[in-house]
This record gives C-alpha cells, structure tokens and sequence, in this order.
C-alpha cells in the first residue's frame, strides 16, 4: 500500500511526537512509524527534568496543560560532598529561572494521548522501516506492518528514532562520530514513597561513588546510584539499594529516606556521543538519533526538544514562507547548542563520579573543584545557568 503525507518521522518518542504535535499546530500532515507496540512506548521510565524552554515547547505545542498543573518546579540543587550538604540557588544565580520535575513517562502520555485526540496517524508496530531517496526531491520510507508492504512518500524524513535506529544507520558512512563511554553506569530506582528532597535534586558525590535524589511527584521518588558496568539488576535487592543510597548521603539526608518497594529498577550505562552533521538532503536526525549525554545533569530529553524546535520550525519556513534558511542552518544551529550541553553533562559526570582510575591526584583535583564550585558565586552561576539551560 502507498500513502503520502508531507513530512515522515520515524519513532514515537518524545522527539517523535512532539515534532508530530508542532507541526499539526502548522497545519503540516505527518505519520508517525514506530517500532515498538504502543504500551511499551508509555511504559518507558527515562528522564524526569525540564528546562523551560521544554515547558515552553510543550505549551506552545498544545500539550502544556499538566505539566503545568502537576509538574514540580525547583528552585535549587544540592550537592553533597564530604558529608555535607550544599545548596545552589539556581533560580537567584539565573536571574529567575528553574527547572520543572515531570517524568518523560508523562510527558510521552501527554504527546500520545494529544495525537491520538487528533486523529493524527501513528503506526506502532511498523517492522524493518527504510529510508530511500533522501538526496532527491521525492523520498519514501518503506516497512511492514502485520505482513504487509507498505509506502509513505513524503517531502522530508526526519529520524527521531533514538540510538539504536535505522536512520543515524542509513547515513553511517557520511557521519563523523565523536564518543565517550565511561566506565561505570547508574541504578534507577523508582519507587511510591515521597522524596526525601522535595525541594531540590540533590548530586551526591562520595568515596563510595555518585548518589541523585529526584522525584516524579510529592508521592513517587527516583533515586540514582553510580554502580559498576557488569553489575545485573538481580545483584540489587531493594535492601541493599536503599541501604547503598544512605551511606552515600549526608547523614541528614539519610535520615529522610523514605523506604518501599521498588516498581521499576535498571542499570544505564552512560556514554558521551554526537554524530555530525544533522542533515542529508531531505533526511534530518533530531534526539537520541543524533546525539547521546550521560544523564547528569539532565540534557538528554531537553536536547531532543530543541533540536524539534529548531527542525519544526526549519520545516514551517519551508512551507509557509518558501525559505530554506531554516532547512539549510538546521545542523549547524542545533550542534551548536548540542555540544554546550554535551560538554557541561561531561563535566558534571566527571566532577561527580569516582573513576576507578583515578589516581590521588585526581580525587584531590575534584575536590578542590567542588569546594571552588560551592564558595565562589562565579562558578555557581556556571552551573545554574547550564542546569536551567542555556539560551536558545
Ligand atoms: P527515544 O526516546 O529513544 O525514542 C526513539 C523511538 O524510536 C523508536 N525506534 C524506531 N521506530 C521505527 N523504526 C525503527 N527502526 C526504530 N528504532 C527505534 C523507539 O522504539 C523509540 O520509541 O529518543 P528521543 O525521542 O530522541 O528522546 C530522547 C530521550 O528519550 C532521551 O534523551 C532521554 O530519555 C535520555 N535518558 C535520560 N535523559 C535524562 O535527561 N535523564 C535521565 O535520567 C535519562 N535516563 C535516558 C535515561 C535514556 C535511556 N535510554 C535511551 C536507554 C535512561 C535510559 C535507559
Ligand atoms: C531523574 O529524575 O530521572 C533525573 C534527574 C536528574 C538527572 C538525571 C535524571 O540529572
């Protein structure tokens, strides 16, 4: 079967479905293919922070209502170091910004229960999707669905579907990849019991590793500990989690750590990555396809939503205006941001963790530069003003 449609995204994930959403908004006609069964996609339990220019988005794409209603704003972060607790006002430091705890499982609810209203088509479940003849005027993408062969011609492709997708695979030899895998990964814990910092997110760093206290609402907790790579889930007992999560706390912390079962529990592995450029002819990456940051400091979600911004608005200059400006600058302005966030999530990766190689030297080095970091007002404001994002 053949369809046509004016602009064919691959994936259903956050940076999927929110391009989908902009464009609606736009008037532009999109179908969405995505791989996985639609309950698997609302069931994926990632990311929880937002920048404002996320909120923002959302908003602007129509779906900004809960995040709003439900969504926990912060005004600050801490950072335990040495056993002791250190704010950073990152709402003073940034003249007024924050940051916004609602978890992408939501969000992804929110941008799925938004398309279906509309009656926007989604196909789930689409097998062995491929990208064709994005050099020329007229590409298509081609998968099969319950056995049969189907067709989406389109003007534009854009790969929004994640790091182990067919687009950013389909381009591999016209790609430069710039990567870091670092050795060691984190233990998620979700569990329905209230945050032991509801007011803050708190980065531990201590001699037993890293340690993050962040929430999903005033009733349900996400904890963090750094752990080594080939450590599996079943070496964790919830015990032995929440045991690990206080040695690593400040001991006033500790004493608020609200136990309970865990409802969902996995290791990470964190890793640096940026493929360039963004675009080839009519094919465009955007999100996890494009680029990678190790979860400290909470990029990854905010990254794949401006780089949408940038390429939704690029596809909108198309239509409406007849410009290619936007089509043309797509790459450059969107690495742009991508690396000043890829570079600041390196850093508090490797200010924050233990590295098994580290030497005396090392550990002395990072400790100077969280004492530097939390008692000069210059440094704190660098990383307030990256935590809440930098300016579009
Ligand atoms: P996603 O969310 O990976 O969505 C891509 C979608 O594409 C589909 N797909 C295909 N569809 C059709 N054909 C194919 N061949 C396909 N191949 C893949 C997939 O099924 C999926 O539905 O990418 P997107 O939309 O760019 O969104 C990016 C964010 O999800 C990501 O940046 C963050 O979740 C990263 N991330 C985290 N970020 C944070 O800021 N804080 C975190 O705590 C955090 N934890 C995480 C994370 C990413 C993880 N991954 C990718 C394994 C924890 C994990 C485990
Ligand atoms: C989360 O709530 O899952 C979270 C918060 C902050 C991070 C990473 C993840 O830096």
């Amino acid at each position: 079967m053949t369809t046509r449609t004016q602009v064919a995204i691959i994936g259903a994930g956050p940076s999927g479905l929110l391009l989908g959403q902009l464009l609606h908004k736009a008037g532009i006609d999109t179908v969405i293919l995505e791989r996985q069964t639609a309950d698997y996609v609302r069931g994926r339990i990632r990311a929880g922070i937002l920048e404002q220019v996320t909120v923002d988005l959302l908003k602007e794409a129509g779906v900004g209502e809960r995040v709003q209603r439900e969504g926990i704003v912060h005004h600050s972060i801490e950072l335990v170091f040495a056993g002791t607790r250190h704010p950073i006002d990152v709402h003073g430091l940034t003249g007024g910004k924050v940051v916004t705890a609602y978890g992408q499982t939501e969000l992804t609810r929110d941008l799925m229960d938004a398309r279906q209203g509309l009656g926007l088509p989604t196909v789930y479940e689409a097998a062995d999707v491929s990208v064709h003849d994005f050099d020329a005027d007229k590409p298509m993408v081609r998968y099969r669905k319950d056995g049969v062969e189907h067709t989406v011609q389109c003007d534009f492709v854009a790969g929004c579907d994640g790091f182990h997708g067919v687009s950013r695979a389909t381009v591999k030899d016209r790609i430069t990849e710039f990567e870091r895998v670092y050795p060691f990964g984190w233990l998620g814990v979700l569990a329905d019991v209230p945050p032991a910092s509801p007011h803050a997110i708190v980065y531990g760093n201590s001699d037993r590793g890293f340690s993050l206290c962040s929430m999903r609402s005033l009733t349900r907790s996400r904890y963090y500990v750094q752990c080594p790579l080939d450590d599996k889930v079943e070496d964790w007992s919830d015990k032995r989690f929440w045991d690990e999560l206080r040695l690593r706390l400040d001991p006033g912390l500790a004493g608020k750590v609200i136990t309970g079962p865990s409802i969902e529990k996995s290791i990470a592995p964190l890793r640096s990555f940026v493929a360039e450029p963004m675009r080839f002819g009519r094919l465009f990456l955007a999100g996890d396809a494009a680029h990678i940051v190790p979860p400290t400091g909470a990029k990854g979600l905010n990254l794949a939503a401006t780089d949408v911004k940038y390429l939704s608005g690029a596809f909108i200059e198309h239509y409406r205006d007849r410009s290619a400006a936007g089509i043309d600058t797509y790459s450059q302005r969107a690495l742009r941001r991508i690396w000043k966030a890829e570079r600041f999530s390196w850093w508090l990766t490797n200010l924050m963790h233990r590295f098994p190689d580290t030497q005396g030297f090392g550990q002395r080095v990072q400790e100077a530069e969280l004492d530097y970091l939390v008692h000069s007002r210059a440094a704190s404001t660098a990383l307030a003003e990256n935590y809440v994002g930098l300016p579009l």
